[in-house]
């Protein structure tokens, strides 16, 4: 591939941009991506419903997602779509959906805590939310066999959440968000994720 600059660059995957560059507005919660982003204006919007055209996914698979809750989904949705800096944790996959996908990538303590305990009184069917799930309607149910459960007996912990729900997207760090060591869901300003990136890219992961 012509020029590939791991730190500035977006997956190929469903509805990232081909390069990242500024927006000018976007929406709410992937506002702080503005200034330089894989996401349109478009999908930032998107972002934010449920069931949205992005995968069509439910979030109230068992019963309605909580609002603290759903904040921390929408983060996530704003994060992957939106962010030019996970080069460094960029992999090719074979899914029809998307040629490239991001692992392990090292997320900040807090916003992993954070995340788990807005949610933690939720229900849930399934800890893997990549695959396995019934599409009859349109959008994912559980599928049969598959009972909604409290959130903490599927994730007792936030690690096992923060790792098994988007298939090790993320990698658990104690890493706190001053470290420069770990990847922020929740920043303001300049976008703290560059420098962290550039650390893993020159330590080699
Ligand atoms: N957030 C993060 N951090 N990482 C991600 O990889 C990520 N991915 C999504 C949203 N946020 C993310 C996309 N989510 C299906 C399910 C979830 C999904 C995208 C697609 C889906 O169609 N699952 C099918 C299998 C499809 C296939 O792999 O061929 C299923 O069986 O349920």
């Amino acid at each position: 591939t012509l020029s590939l600059d791991k730190l500035n660059m977006c997956m190929d995957a469903k509805h990232h941009k081909t390069s990242p560059g500024p927006e000018g507005l976007l929406y709410n919660q992937c506002a702080p991506w503005k200034n330089n982003a894989c996401c349109t204006a478009n999908t930032s919007e998107e972002a934010h419903s449920d069931n949205s055209y992005l995968y069509n996914f439910n979030w109230n698979h068992c019963g309605s997602m909580s609002p603290k809750c759903k904040k921390h989904f929408i983060q996530d949705t704003c994060f992957y779509e939106c962010s030019p800096h996970l080069g460094p944790w960029i992999q090719e996959v074979d899914q029809s959906w998307r040629k490239e996908r991001i692992v392990d990538v090292p997320l900040c303590m807090e916003d992993c805590h954070s995340w788990w305990e807005d949610c933690k009184d939720d229900f849930t069917c399934k800890s893997d939310w990549h695959t396995g799930w019934n599409w009859n309607s349109g959008f994912n149910h559980c599928p049969a066999g598959a009972k909604c459960r409290k959130w903490t007996d599927f994730y007792p912990t936030p690690k096992s959440m923060c790792e098994q729900i988007w298939s090790n997207s993320y990698l658990y760090t104690t890493h706190s968000k001053t470290s420069g060591r770990c990847m922020q869901l929740w920043f303001s300003g300049e976008n703290p994720n560059r420098k962290v990136a550039e650390y893993y890219l020159n330590s080699a992961l």
